[in-house]
Order: C-alpha cells, then sequence, then structure tokens
C-alpha cells in the first residue's frame, strides 16, 4: 500500500485525496498539509483519518510518507518538488510544474543531480479517454498526416487571484502540452491574438487565440477563454490528410427543458476529466510511468512563456528548447 502525502488541500488536492481514497486501488492519503489547518483536517478526515500535518517539509521526509503529490499553488510547486527529490521520493506535481522557465530548469537540475526520475507532472488529459483515442486515431493512420489541431479552452470563471498571464500558464498550458503530446513534436514558434476583451474578465486579455507552428510545419490553433461564463467546455478537432477526429467532451448528458433539447455542461473541469484524473493517480501509484515528466512539465512552460511573451510584444516568438538532459533520453 502506498501511503501518499498531500500538500495543498484546495479544490485540486481535495479531489485526489477523494479519488485516491475511493477510486484509485494500492493507495492511502496518510498525510494532509495545508496553509489553512480547518480544510486539511477536513480531508484528511474525508480520507479516512489521515495525520494532519503542521509543516509541509515535515510531511516530505516522514518515513510513513512514500509519496508526494503536490496540488499547492502554483508559485509554491518548485520548493515542494526539490524537497521531495532531495527525500528521494516520487512525487506527483499539479501542472504546471512551476510557473517559471528557470524554477523548471533547477527542477530539471536537481533530478537529473539525483539521477533517478521521481516528477511526474498533472497534465491529466494525457489520460483522458477522448484524448488517447485520438491519438490512437492518428497513430493507426485513419486520418493519414495530421496537419492542423483546432482546440477550445473554455472555462465559465477565472481561477479567483491568478495573475493575468495564468490564462496562458495555467490554462492554455494543457494545449501547449497536448500539441506536443498528439504530433509527438516540439512547438518551434508561437504568436498570440487577443480580441476585443470581455467585459466579464476584469480587465485580463480573455479570450485570446494561440497559434501553435511544430517543427515539421503543423499547426495548432488555441482558443483560450477562461470568463465564458456559459459553462465548462473543452473541445479538439484534429485534421488529416483524408479525415478528421472530434473530441467533443465525455458522453453526453442530454437535458431535455424550457423548449430546448441539449447537453448539459459542467461548471468546471473535475467531472469533465473524473476519469483521466483516475487513470492519472493510477498509473502514478502503480508506478507505470505514462505521465509527463519534468522535461515536459519544463517544455510546457517554455512554450507558455515565449506565448505571453507574444501577447505583451504583439509578435510570433520562435521557441528553441535546450537538448533534452540525458535522464529523459
Ligand atoms: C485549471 O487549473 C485546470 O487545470 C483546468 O483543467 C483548466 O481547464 C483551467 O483553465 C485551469 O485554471
Amino acid at each position: 500500500m502506498k501511503r501518499v502525502g498531500i500538500i495543498g488541500t484546495g479544490i485540486m488536492g481535495a479531489d485526489h485525496a477523494r479519488l485516491l481514497t475511493t477510486s484509485v486501488s494500492g493507495a492511502v492519503v496518510a498525510g494532509v498539509f495545508d496553509l489553512d489547518p480547518v480544510r486539511a483536517a477536513e480531508v484528511a478526515m474525508a480520507s479516512g483519518g489521515a495525520r494532519v500535518f503542521g509543516n509541509p517539509y515535515e510531511l516530505i521526509v516522514d518515513d510513513d510518507i512514500d509519496a508526494v503529490l503536490v496540488a499547492s499553488s502554483d508559485d509554491t510547486h518548485e520548493e515542494y518538488v526539490q524537497a521531495a527529490i532531495t527525500a528521494g521520493k516520487p512525487v506527483l506535481c499539479e501542472k504546471p510544474l512551476a510557473p517559471t522557465v528557470e524554477a523548471c530548469t533547477r527542477i530539471l537540475d536537481a533530478e537529473s543531480a539525483a539521477g533517478v526520475r521521481l516528477v511526474s507532472v498533472g497534465f491529466m488529459r494525457r489520460f483522458d479517454p477522448g484524448y488517447a483515442q485520438m491519438k490512437r486515431v492518428l497513430q493507426l493512420g485513419e486520418i493519414g498526416a495530421p496537419l492542423i489541431l483546432h482546440c477550445v479552452h473554455r472555462n465559465p470563471a477565472a481561477v479567483p487571484g491568478l495573475p493575468g498571464p495564468a490564462v496562458i500558464t495555467n490554462s492554455a498550458v494543457h494545449e501547449l502540452d497536448i500539441t506536443r503530446w498528439l504530433f509527438d513534436e516540439e512547438i518551434v514558434e508561437v504568436s498570440v491574438h487577443a480580441p476585443r476583451a470581455t467585459s466579464l474578465g476584469g480587465g485580463t486579455p480573455d479570450p485570446q487565440i494561440l497559434l501553435l507552428r511544430t517543427a515539421s510545419g503543423m499547426v495548432a490553433d488555441v482558443e483560450v477563454f477562461v470568463n465564458a461564463r456559459y459553462g465548462y467546455d473543452v473541445r479538439a478537432e484534429l485534421v488529416g490528410e483524408v479525415g478528421t477526429v472530434t473530441l467533443d467532451g465525455p458522453p453526453p448528458t442530454v437535458l431535455r427543458r424550457a423548449g430546448v433539447d441539449g447537453r448539459a455542461l459542467p461548471s468546471d473541469w473535475r467531472p469533465r476529466f473524473a476519469e483521466a484524473y483516475r487513470l492519472e493517480l493510477q498509473d502514478w501509484v502503480d508506478g507505470a510511468g505514462n505521465a509527463a515528466s519534468a522535461w515536459d512539465g519544463f517544455a510546457a512552460t517554455f512554450v507558455a512563456q515565449a506565448c505571453v511573451r507574444a501577447l505583451e510584444t504583439g509578435t510570433s516568438q520562435q521557441v528553441s528548447l535546450p537538448p533534452v538532459p540525458k535522464l529523459y533520453h
């Protein structure tokens, strides 16, 4: 039984604790830490009596904790991931690995110095049955050589407290990862276009259109709109030389009311990606190693920062990733 310690019991930490307790085999939530001790105690209780730690570093080094899940705020990921590497424990870090390239680089350096891959990054869409099907269709050659990926990523409202660039570094970063993963190729050029901003977005450029060009010339266009109000909606269409494959959410719940025959949308990502989160956690607990690596986390943040620069300068940016460190070959 793998004893998991969770740092951060907010929206994602609590959800991971619930899935680990109810839907994942071979794991138990053994410890939790949160800046808010009441919130930590609630999650500990719901997880069947996990120990509440008063200090995240004590949780990481404790002999009764085998593996660490980091679900604290984005800007604190680095320090906890580094401490887990030092303690020699596997760590699943919520995306983004860290919001800056510098912080991600320090993590790569630490993991390379340790000489063993301990870090997984929570790009859960890689485990979503819809995206997995899309990749399978592509690999089987059913749509021919891929040319274009169209993506839509809409949230009803931005997560409170996140800075403006988080539209890219926290939300669109999923599509940056999915584009690399689906095409199995690096993104080499980006541009970002901001139409007139929604009046409901508090002044942030929102929505935004990202254009991503890959090494062999495929293009992904991403609409990211984090204050779209009507519901959580993630879609994609992959266009190949002889066909297309479309991802339009999980099996729909059909809702008929007020003279309308429609589909119910969730209010956030947890129901939409519930199965992806479950599969991701099971894979991590089993040590199967199919999750995004620290290198993938680094690459996504590297491209995200180029997108932020593209938005700020209004010019397209070349993206030139450094060579892949040996540990990730
Ligand atoms: C959030 O942090 C997530 O990871 C969701 O999957 C994403 O859709 C949302 O935009 C992010 O803020």
